[in-house]
C-alpha cells in the first residue's frame, strides 16, 4: 500500500457550485446553457474567477477551451489534464459536464489545502461547446485539442440566425484563423481525466459508488432531408401525394428498427422539422438528424451503410426527393489499461463500491483519445435519467467520485503510465 493520501472532496463545497452554475440558465427553461450563449459566456467566467482563486493561472485557447493551469514540481515533466465541459443541452440538468469541472476544482482545493505540490504540472479544463449546436460538428473545443477540425470549415460555418461561428469563438476569447495552435502536444501531455455522471442507470441498480470507464460509444451523426410537394390537405388524393413527412416517418421508424439489430447499438432521430408545418398542407419538404452509436466499429459501419439505402429506398417509394449526408462519424473509443489500472486501484484504495462501465454517452475524453491516453470515472445518475431537468446526484456521490479522482492524479503523478 503506497502512502499516497486519502483527500475527503467536500460534498457542500461541490453542491454549492453546482448549483452557483445552475444559476446560468435561460430563465424560462432551466436548465439550458447552449454553447456561446450568454448564460454561458457567464457561467465560463464564473469558472475563470473560480480558478483564479485557487491560483491557477488561467488561458484560454483558440479553440476557447479555457485552462488552468497549476504548476508543478517539475516543469519539463507532460501535463495532467482534468475537466469536462459545462455548456447543456436545451433543457438539460445541472450535472452533465459540470460535474467533471466542479470536481477538478475540488482537486485543486483538496491539493492547496494539503500543501500537495504535485510533480508534473496540473491542468483543469473546460472544453468549449461539447453539445450539438446548429452548425454541426461538436463536441468543438475537444475535437480541436485532437487536431481533428478544419480550420477552413469552421471559417465558414454560420448559425441559422446568420451568426458566424469564428465571431462566437471570439467572444469567448478563441480565435478561429490559429485553431491550429489549440492542437495538445501529446508529448507535452501524461494524460486526461474525465469525471462524469452516467447518464445511465447501471449503476444505481448495481449499486455502484464509481464507474471505471472501459470504453466509450461513439455517435454517427447525419441529416435526411425530403422533398415532395406542398398541397392541399383536404383536396387533395391520397393517390396523388407527394408526402415528405410520411418519408421521414418512414426513416424515423427505419433508425429504430436498424439499431435494434445489432446487440449493442442505439438509434434515435431527435430533430425533425417540416414545412410548412400547417394542419391543413400536404407537408413540402422535412429534414431530420439522426445519430446512431454502438462501441463496435463494424456494426457502424454496417449501419451506417443500411440506413443511407434505406432513406434512399424511401425516398423513391415514396415518389419525393432524398438526400441523406453522414455528419461525422467517430471511432469508439476503448479506454487504455495503463490509465484504467490507476483509476481502478485508487478506488481499491478509497474502497468504494466500483466496477468497469462502458459509456454509452459520448464525452469530450473520446475525442482527446485520438491523441493522448484517458480516462474516465463515472458516479451514478439517479434512474438513469440526464439531458432533462430531473438529472441528478447526490453530492455525496460525487464528492467519492472527486476522492477517488484525486487518489488517481496522485498515483498518476507518482507512478506515470
Ligand atoms: O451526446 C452525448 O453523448 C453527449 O452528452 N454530448
Ligand atoms: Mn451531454
Ligand atoms: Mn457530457
Amino acid at each position: 500500500m503506497d502512502d499516497l493520501p486519502l483527500l475527503q472532496a467536500s460534498p457542500h463545497r461541490l453542491e454549492e457550485d453546482i448549483l452557483a452554475l445552475a444559476r446560468f440558465t435561460q430563465p424560462d427553461l432551466p436548465y439550458t446553457r447552449l454553447a456561446f450563449s450568454p448564460e454561458d459566456r457567464q457561467a465560463r467566467q464564473w469558472v475563470v474567477e473560480q480558478m483564479r482563486s485557487l491560483g491557477l493561472a488561467v488561458r484560454i485557447d483558440p479553440a476557447g477551451n479555457i485552462l488552468g493551469r497549476r504548476e508543478g514540481q517539475d516543469p519539463r515533466l507532460p501535463v495532467l489534464m482534468t475537466g469536462s465541459h459545462i455548456d447543456t443541452v436545451r433543457a438539460g440538468g445541472r450535472f452533465d459536464g459540470i460535474v467533471g469541472v466542479v470536481g477538478a476544482l475540488e482537486v485543486v482545493r483538496l491539493f492547496n489545502e494539503a500543501g500537495i505540490v504535485t510533480y508534473h504540472p496540473l491542468e483543469v479544463v473546460v472544453f468549449t461547446c461539447e453539445e450539438p449546436t446548429a452548425y454541426g460538428f461538436s463536441p468543438f473545443g475537444s475535437r480541436a485539442m485532437a487536431g481533428q477540425l478544419d480550420p477552413a470549415q469552421v471559417l465558414r460555418a454560420v448559425f441559422p440566425d446568420g451568426r458566424r461561428l469564428a465571431d462566437l469563438l471570439k467572444d469567448i476569447g478563441g480565435d478561429a484563423d490559429h485553431l491550429a495552435e489549440a492542437r495538445l502536444d501529446p508529448a507535452r501531455t501524461l494524460c486526461h481525466l474525465e469525471l462524469h455522471i452516467e447518464q445511465g442507470a447501471v449503476m444505481e441498480r448495481q449499486g455502484l459508488q464509481v464507474g471505471v470507464v472501459t470504453a466509450i460509444a461513439a455517435p454517427c451523426r447525419g441529416v435526411a432531408r425530403f422533398v415532395g410537394r406542398a398541397d392541399h390537405a383536404g383536396a387533395t388524393p391520397m393517390s396523388e401525394r407527394a408526402d415528405a413527412l410520411c418519408a421521414a416517418a418512414e426513416l424515423v421508424l427505419a433508425v429504430e428498427r436498424i439499431a435494434r439489430s445489432y446487440p449493442d447499438m442505439v438509434g434515435t432521430v431527435g430533430f425533425l422539422q417540416t414545412h410548412p408545418n400547417m394542419v391543413n398542407v400536404i407537408p413540402g419538404r422535412t429534414e431530420l438528424h439522426l445519430e446512431v452509436r454502438s462501441t463496435s466499429p463494424e456494426d457502424l459501419v454496417a449501419a451506417r451503410q443500411a440506413l443511407q439505402r434505406e432513406a434512399y429506398a424511401i425516398a423513391r417509394r415514396r415518389g419525393v426527393e432524398g438526400d441523406f449526408a453522414w455528419l461525422y462519424c467517430d471511432e469508439p473509443v476503448v479506454i487504455p489499461s495503463s490509465v484504467r489500472h490507476h483509476l481502478e486501484e485508487a478506488c481499491q484504495q478509497v474502497g468504494v463500491r466500483w466496477a468497469p462501465i462502458v459509456s454509452r454517452a459520448s464525452h469530450d475524453s473520446a475525442r482527446l483519445a485520438s491523441v493522448i491516453p484517458v480516462g474516465m470515472l463515472f458516479v451514478p445518475s439517479h434512474r438513469g435519467l440526464s439531458h432533462c431537468p430531473e438529472e441528478w446526484t447526490d453530492f455525496e456521490q460525487i464528492a467519492t467520485g472527486v476522492s477517488v479522482l484525486a487518489l488517481a492524479i496522485l498515483r498518476l503523478d507518482r507512478y506515470g503510465l
